[in-house]
């Protein structure tokens, strides 16, 4: 029997997964749907962690990092990314139509423009107060959940029962200029493979990034471990080796090629939406540590 498309996302993003899930049942690769379907999520203003209206650095940058993998392997991303509204468009490009994997700055920025992209400012009014607001007091301890407003991990299964992959975020709120997260990074922030299934994570990326969380759970997958204990597991490790884990969130949600998603977070709060044999349900909560 012909596998049943199936969309997940990070967070409560419905619309994104409706977006993607909807492709999918139109026929659409599940490459096109990843894709389409985090644009969402980077064109929305109100969600001050992805794309356009995001958050800034402590100096007033808005620097965008996405990245996006196909099927086939394959895989692009930007990272440090300025005034360009869909930096997973961008992400695509680099994987589709250059030798390399990554690109960063002032190159990914001349490469968008190259592509044919339009520069925008990206800092919205709201934005731009509450950095000023916070340059009050310069205290940077990211928040634990911010609730409908994170980072967007999605993967989608497609009707040939290909997965593919895309991640796309500001990254942390009042980070240093220069600041990389996980989100960008292939193995971290995503990762996949077609004969398994795939990763995304969301939270504080030093501590993704440490544990190659993505590639962890697709190899954990791979092992025989069900997606739901290959997030426990992956959420786990960090626990184990970070004793101020209370002080931070991250969170994990998995798909096999099967269909099956699981997901596992350190704090409750975080939770993910999904779009399966034509149903979307939003507002899912995994299980969770504390
Ligand atoms: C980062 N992981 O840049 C991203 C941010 C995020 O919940 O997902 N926040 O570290």
């Amino acid at each position: 029997t012909k596998p049943k498309p199936v969309a997940v996302a990070t967070w409560n993003f419905q619309n994104a997964t409706k977006k993607a899930g909807s492709m999918l049942e139109n026929g659409f690769s599940a490459l096109d749907a990843v894709e389409q379907g985090v644009m969402v999520e980077e064109a929305n203003l109100k969600n001050t962690t992805v794309g356009d209206g995001g958050a800034p650095d402590r100096d007033g940058n808005v620097t965008l990092d996405a990245c996006i993998m196909s099927p086939d392997g394959d895989a692009g991303a930007v990272v440090y990314l300025k005034e360009i509204a869909h930096p997973i468009q961008v992400a695509r490009k680099v994987m589709e139509d250059t030798p390399h994997v990554m690109l960063a700055g002032e190159g990914a920025l001349q490469f968008a423009i190259q592509q044919g992209f339009k520069k925008k400012n990206l800092l919205t009014e709201s934005s731009e107060k509450a950095w000023k607001e916070w340059l009050e007091h310069k205290e940077y301890r990211p928040i634990i959940n911010i609730e409908n407003h994170d980072t967007i991990g999605m993967l989608c299964v497609d009707d040939k029962g290909d997965i593919a992959g895309a991640c796309t975020t500001s990254g942390l709120s009042y980070k240093v200029n220069g600041r990389v997260g996980d989100s960008p990074i292939i193995g971290a922030g995503l990762f996949l493979d077609n004969e398994i299934g795939g990763a995304v994570g969301t939270g504080m990326g030093e501590a993704i990034m440490k544990s190659v969380g993505s590639f962890l759970i697709v190899e954990l997958m791979r092992q025989g471990m069900s997606p739901q204990d290959a997030c426990k597991e992956a959420v786990m490790r960090t626990v184990r080796k970070a004793p101020n884990h209370k002080d931070f969130q991250i969170a994990y949600v998995a798909l096999n090629k099967a269909g099956e998603i699981g997901s596992y977070c350190i704090h409750k709060g975080f939770s993910y939406a999904k779009f399966h044999e034509g149903i979307s349900s939003d507002n899912l909560s995994p299980s969770y540590l504390d």
